[in-house]
């Protein structure tokens, strides 16, 4: 009996470290990246993007595409959220299938954090370069320390040609070029494989003796002392002086090999460029606002006032990068992602332009399945149902105006 239990626990064993090995190869594709599942309020009320351009929609490997655009620091930021005093330019992609040549913020390289500041509007810029074939959906994002990775808005994006072309090429600063995609690749191999086997030895000389409820039973029993054999010690011995001695021989061995090297840079920037928007001559005061579920259409009484020198008109709502646009004023050019562009979305009781010195106050609608398709909806069973956005306005010679909005947001069921 106590064999057969005892050869149960050596096939369990062995079983669960196959799980687990075979666990670590299986790696599915992911086609999206959850940014749906990201709290509404975290989409609404932290990074605004807006002015986003991606360069191209069919990009070879080995070429190179840019997202651009602006991101606006919402200046209510939710008290919940860590404040974006370290922030990192990013993209949301599955995995390695493009890599980052640069990203720039104000026109300034970033290629570590940067500290943003609330209120503030910036440019920015990533230049990405096609590795993987395959359509990706690609994001602008900025990670925030304690805050976590705020995903921008998303464009499928089709890398066409073979990996296996994609190449890397990189001078280091004492003057080779290498080629990142490939280098010292059988280094890497050779010590993972080592490190493997000197485990699996490690483990192969355990597993052979009596496993669990042997060694249970003897301890309780008052013979632990009898578990561990003279060889066992020098066996443990041999094993841990072995490792030490590797480690010690590796790294004399790489500091001669590569005299010089410098650890990776990860300071903090500091006052970044802000993008100066033009006066602000439009205010905006959101009298009410409400969320009708049945209708996926959310309702606004907003009060404008235009203090400029040119008749405006509403033109767009963009929130968590859902845009409503009323047509009549505005129209997409930049090819926006579909499923994100509620081209028709924005009603305006009365659109007729708001002349300079005039205040009115209208029912603004924005309505499109992606509150719900996009789960913007779910703000509604937030504590702290608030919403944000930006509103775009048009003036008579075509310049656009952004006026943010911040208010409290009531649901109705009816
Ligand atoms: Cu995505």
């Amino acid at each position: 009996m106590k064999i057969i239990k005892d050869k149960v626990a050596k096939l369990s064993f062995v079983a669960l470290l196959i799980t687990i090995t075979a666990a670590m190869f299986y790696t599915p594709t992911a086609s999206a990246h959850g940014e749906k599942s990201q709290a509404a309020f975290m989409r609404m009320r932290t990074i605004h993007w807006f002015d986003l351009n991606w360069s191209k929609e069919e990009v070879p490997v080995n070429d190179t595409m840019t997202i651009s655009g602006k991101f606006y620091v919402f200046q209510g930021w939710p008290e919940t959220v860590d404040k974006p005093e370290v922030a990192f330019l990013n993209v949301g992609i599955p995995g390695a299938v493009f890599i980052r040549q640069g990203s720039w913020i104000g026109g300034q390289l970033v290629p570590r954090s940067a500290s943003l500041e609330l209120g503030e509007t910036y440019e920015f810029k990533v230049l990405l370069k096609a590795r993987r074939p395959g359509d990706w959906h690609v994001h602008a994002m900025m990670n925030v320390q304690g805050g976590g990775p705020i995903i921008g808005p998303g464009k499928w994006t089709t890398i066409t040609g073979s990996m296996k072309d994609f190449v890397n090429p990189v001078t280091t600063l004492t003057g080779d070029t290498v080629d990142l995609e490939t280098y010292n690749l059988s280094n890497t191999y050779f010590w993972h494989g080592l490190w493997y086997l000197i485990g699996l030895a490690w483990l192969g000389y355990w597993i052979r003796k009596p496993l669990f409820i042997p060694r249970s039973i003897a301890v309780e029993s008052g013979k632990a002392a009898s578990l561990i054999t003279s060889t066992d010690k020098k066996v443990g011995i041999a094993f841990t002086a072995g490792t030490i001695a590797l480690v010690a021989w590796a790294l004399a061995a790489t500091n001669e090999k590569f005299p010089v090297t410098t650890p990776l840079q990860a300071g903090l920037l500091r006052n970044m460029k802000t993008f100066e928007l033009p006066a602000r001559t439009i205010s905006v005061k959101v009298e009410d606002a409400t969320y009708r579920v049945p209708g996926r259409a959310m309702q606004m009484t907003l009060t404008i006032t235009n203090n400029g020198d040119s008749a405006v008109r509403l033109g767009e709502f963009n929130t968590a990068g859902v845009r409503f646009l009323d047509p009549a004023v505005y129209e997409d050019q930049s090819n926006y992602p579909d499923d994100l562009l509620a081209e028709e979305g924005l009603t305006v009781s009365d659109n007729s332009p708001l002349k300079p010195g005039q205040s009115r106050t209208v029912q603004v609608t924005a309505s499109d399945a992606a509150w719900e398709v996009y789960r913007l909806a779910d703000l509604i069973y937030d504590p702290d149902s608030r919403f944000a956005g930006l509103l775009f306005f048009s003036d008579e010679s075509g310049n656009r105006q952004m006026v943010t909005v911040d208010a409290p947001l009531i649901p109705t069921f009816i």
